[in-house]
C-alpha cells in the first residue's frame, strides 16, 4: 500500500497545523478526530488517513500507568503531545481535562501545549482533580462563571488561532438539556470556538436534542463512545461538526497486547504468534528508518556509517 510515511521531525520544521484544525472543525463535512496517546499511535492514525488527532486524557494517562483522575501531571501530557505532533504532523486537539486547576493553571497548560505543537485544547466544566466521565456517578460541575473565567484566560493567552473547545459535562452529571444549553451559551460568550457535548447514554437522543436547540451557534463536537451504534449519517443530518473516536487505539492496544502476552506465557514460545504481530520491517517503515539510512549516506563520513 502506498502510504505517506511520517517521521519525527526536528522542532521548527512542522507545518503549522493550527489553521487546519480550525478549518476541519468549520468545514461543511463531518470531521473525525482519532484518539492517539503516543508517537506510534499518532503515526498509525496519520497513515490510516485521519486528518486530525484527539490527545485523549484517558489514553495518555493509561499509557503511562496512571488513572484518568489527574494523576498524570500537565507536564506529562505536554511531553506526550509534543511526541504526537512530531510523529504525525497532524493537527491535535488536546484533552486538557479541567485545566489542571484554576484560570491560571489552564492558561499555562494551553500556552505550553501551543508551544509544543498542539492546535487546540478542550476544557471540561468540572473541578480539579477530575474523574473520567464514565466512572461513578459523582461528577460535580464547576460554577459557570468560574469555568467561563478559565476559558477566557485561555482565549486571552493563546490568541485567536489556537482552537478552544468548551466541553460541558451537564448531561454526564444528569442535569437537564436546559442546563447544558445555558452552560454552552455562557462558554460561547467566554470565547470558546466550539462546544463538546458529552453523554453517557447508549443512544444519541440527548446530544441530537442539544444540537437541534443549539442550532449551530458554534460547531458541536461529540464523543460517541457509549452510543457507538449510531450511524454517522445521523450526525451529518444533525450538522454535527466533529466526531471524536476517543479511546479506540488504546483499547485496541490493550486487546492485542493481552492476547500476545497470554499466548507467549502459555506456549513458552514466540513461534505461534510470529505471523500475528507486526513485522519488524513494518515497525522500521512506520518510523521511517529508510530516511535515516539516506541521511547517513549524506552526512556521515563514508568510513563511519558502516554501509560499505
Ligand atoms: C478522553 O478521551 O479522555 C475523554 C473522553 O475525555 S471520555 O473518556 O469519554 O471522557
Ligand atoms: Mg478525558
Amino acid at each position: 500500500m502506498d502510504r505517506t510515511v511520517y517521521m519525527p521531525k526536528p522542532v521548527g520544521t512542522l507545518e503549522d497545523p493550527t489553521t487546519t484544525l480550525r478549518d476541519l472543525m468549520l468545514s461543511s463535512d463531518l470531521t473525525f478526530l482519532m484518539e492517539a496517546h503516543d508517537g506510534i499511535s499518532s503515526a498509525i492514525a496519520a497513515q490510516a488517513g485521519f486528518k486530525g488527532l484527539w490527545a485523549s486524557g484517558l489514553s495518555i494517562s493509561s499509557a503511562i500507568g496512571y488513572r484518568d483522575a489527574n494523576e498524570a501531571s500537565w507536564t506529562d501530557v505536554v511531553g506526550v503531545v509534543e511526541r504526537m505532533a512530531d510523529a504525525s504532523g497532524l493537527p491535535i486537539l488536546v484533552d486538557g481535562d479541567t485545566g489542571f486547576g484554576n484560570f491560571n493553571n489552564a492558561r499555562i497548560v494551553a500556552r505550553k501545549l501551543k508551544q509544543r505543537g498542539a492546535s487546540g485544547i478542550c476544557l471540561e466544566d468540572k473541578g480539579f482533580p477530575k474523574m473520567n466521565s464514565f466512572v461513578g456517578d459523582r461528577q460535580p460541575l464547576a460554577d459557570i462563571d468560574e469555568f467561563s473565567g478559565r476559558l477566557s484566560a485561555v482565549r486571552d493567552t493563546t490568541g485567536p488561532d489556537f482552537v478552544l473547545v468548551a466541553r460541558t459535562e451537564a448531561l454526564i452529571a444528569d442535569h437537564s438539556l436546559d442546563e447544558a444549553l445555558v452552560r454552552a451559551h455562557a462558554y460561547a460568550k467566554a470565547g470558546a470556538d466550539a462546544i463538546l457535548i458529552h453523554s453517557r447514554k447508549s443512544v444519541p437522543d440527548e446530544i441530537l436534542a442539544f444540537s437541534k436547540e443549539w442550532n449551530n451557534k458554534l460547531p458541536v463536537m461529540i464523543v460517541p463512545t457509549k452510543y457507538y451504534r449510531t450511524p454517522v449519517a445521523e450526525y451529518r443530518a444533525a450538522a454535527i461538526s466533529t466526531v471524536i473516536w476517543a479511546n479506540h487505539n488504546m483499547r485496541a492496544a490493550i486487546s492485542a497486547m493481552r492476547q500476545v502476552c497470554d499466548r507467549i506465557i502459555q506456549e513458552e514460545s514466540i513461534a505461534g504468534i510470529e505471523g500475528e504481530v507486526a513485522t519488524l520491517d513494518e515497525l522500521f517503515d512506520l518510523m521511517n528508518y529508510g530516511e535515516l539510512a539516506v541521511a547517513e549516506d549524506k552526512y556521515l563520513p563514508q568510513a563511519a556509517h558502516g554501509h560499505e
